[in-house]
């Protein structure tokens, strides 16, 4: 029986799935009692360090925690549970920490991009029994924009490098922390999860970790889902954003099966798109919740959910919040939420008031789950124009003028599935949506979807410029050249794709060993 310590701050269904994988009944507390009971604690530390500790001491849980720690008993502490562990964070200055270990928490001060979000090594400084079984060169799921900085090399298990050397987990007797999260990261996580769990294993050094870990970049597998004319809940796919084929919605599979599918191939994660959530409402379109929740029983890798996250009045004149859609997002299963539509919606808004609200879905989601659960999906298209003078947006001097001789172009957004064009431009979107908190952008390009061409560089260079953020590019994949163009010739930190993975033209394997063969730092399975 495992004792789970689920404060309410966010998605823990992943972690519960993951144990519940290994063979474990996971009890939740409930109350200071259940701490005092717990055989074995799971802390998993979602969201905002600030908004975890009061809410740690709004629930009376602070006292039960430290004299279960201070008792040495079996804990298990993931990403912002590891950092309450310590005596301080700079993200919430007025709360103290656990101080279990001498030590402060810190923002990342590089020119990486920032979250620290995807799949890096492990550099093993004492022998522990969470790695048993590994070689040392496994990658493992990391998503902060906080990291811990101790003199206290006791208990440093390992580091990681990201612009510097950080704490990537600790160990102090029982108490084992991770600032990745073994339940998103793969097999390698399940089997660190199950050293832990069994205390009778032995304590190891791996053989061969590296002297400098690397990032990942990531390959990531996107289900466009909505449902066909029968009824049926199906993975479509768009001829630049037109899913039908002869009047019939392409059908490329079932959701669930073919994440799993992907899964299993080596994909870094999973987004699924609910395409036709602008217009049927999510809340009231159970069956993509259901796809969510069986895909996270079997997927241990991330989740990322879009479709019609926004406010809504249903014809009853009930009022549901955009936070409200994504939490049962989360709920069921995600670890992030996609915003098209809205986001353009907002940043309009924003544009023409001078200033944002603290209202609109993008601050509110991130307030409750983090910057990093906001992902910001762009759909944009090329508008051509003569000179830059022709428009007031900003434009890029093509190398692939119109077929009339235009060489400058803009990237317009739209909303509703690129069925409307506004008077907005993705780099702009883009930027505005960092200052308002999201934490990734999915950039689209509907001129490039479903092509087989190869990604828009253009485009992904021109919002990469002007973003801290992380970018995955989108749109246009045929073939394992086009990745490696998209991570050589752009900052891109991820590529994602549909049409290539779901006509099975090259599998995500092969992607990859392309990839390795050319020195691209990848996860390998
Ligand atoms: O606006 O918040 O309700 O979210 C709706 C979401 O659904 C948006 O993220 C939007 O991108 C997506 N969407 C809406 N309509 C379509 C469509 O295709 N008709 N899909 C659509 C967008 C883009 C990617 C696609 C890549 C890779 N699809 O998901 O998978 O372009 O394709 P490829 O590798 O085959 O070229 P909201």
């Amino acid at each position: 029986m495992i004792t789970l310590l689920d404060y309410g701050a966010g998605n823990v269904r992943s972690v519960v799935n993951a144990l519940e994988s290994l063979g474990e009944t996971v009890v939740r507390v409930n109350s200071p009692a259940d701490i005092e009971k717990a055989e074995r604690l799971v802390f998993p530390g979602v969201g905002n360090y600030g908004a975890m500790m009061q809410s740690l001491r709004e629930q009376q849980l602070i006292e039960p925690l430290l004299r279960y720690l201070h008792e040495d008993r079996p804990f298990f502490g993931i990403c912002v549970a590891l950092q309450a562990l310590f005596e301080s964070s700079e993200e919430a200055p007025e709360e103290s920490g656990l101080g279990i270990i001498p030590g402060r928490v810190k923002r990342f001060d590089t020119e990486l991009a920032i979250p620290h979000i995807g799949w890096n090594g492990i550099k093993v400084h004492q022998p522990s029994r969470i790695f048993n079984g590994f070689t040392g060169q496994e990658k493992l799921y990391f998503v902060h924009s906080y990291h811990v900085e101790t003199n206290h090399t006791a208990a440093v298990l390992t580091t990681t490098d990201y612009g510097c050397e950080f704490v990537s987990s600790v160990q102090k007797g029982n108490i084992i922390a991770t600032q990745f999260h073994p339940e998103k990261s793969g097999k390698a996580g399940l089997k660190l999860l199950e050293n832990f769990l069994d205390s009778s294993r032995e304590a190891v050094i791996p053989q061969s970790c590296p002297t400098e870990t690397k990032l990942a970049e990531r390959i990531i597998a996107c289900l466009d889902v909505r449902s066909n004319d029968q009824g049926d809940l199906v993975v479509t796919k768009g001829d630049q954003y037109d899913v039908r084929e002869d009047g019939d919605v392409r059908n490329l599979g079932l959701p669930v099966e073919l994440a799993r599918t992907y899964y299993e191939q080596g994909a870094d994660e999973v987004t699924f798109l609910n395409i036709t959530a602008f217009r049927d409402f999510p809340l009231e379109d159970m069956p993509m919740m259901e796809v969510l929740q069986k895909t996270s029983e079997k997927v241990f890798v991330p989740l990322t959910v879009g479709g019609g996250i926004r406010d809504f009045t249903d014809c009853n004149g009930k009022f549901y919040s955009a936070l409200e859609v994504a939490s049962e997002y989360f709920r069921s299963g995600a670890d992030k939420v996609s915003i098209g539509s809205d986001a353009v919606l907002i940043v309009e808004e924003v544009l023409e008031t001078g200033k944002a609200t603290g209202l609109s879905s993008i601050e509110q989601i991130a307030r409750v789950y983090g910057n990093q659960a906001v992902v910001i999906s762009v759909d944009p298209r090329r508008v051509y124009v003569h000179a830059p003078d022709d428009t007031p947006h900003p434009v890029i001097e093509t190398e692939f003028p119109s077929e009339n001789g235009k060489k400058y172009c803009w990237y317009q957004c739209t909303v509703r599935g690129g069925r409307e064009g506004r008077d907005l431009d993705a780099v702009t979107l883009a930027k505005v949506c960092e200052q308002l908190g999201a934490g990734e952008i999915l950039l689209n390009c509907i001129d490039k979807d479903g092509t087989n061409s190869g990604f828009d560089l253009e485009l992904i260079n021109a919002v990469k410029e002007a973003v801290t953020i992380p970018v995955i590019a989108s749109s246009g994949a045929g073939c394992a050249e086009h990745f490696l163009e998209v991570f050589t010739k752009t900052d891109a930190e991820a590529a994602l794709a549909a049409g290539i993975f779901h006509r099975k033209e090259v599998p995500i394997g092969q992607v990859k060993q392309f990839l390795q063969e050319n020195e691209v730092e990848i996860r390998t399975c």
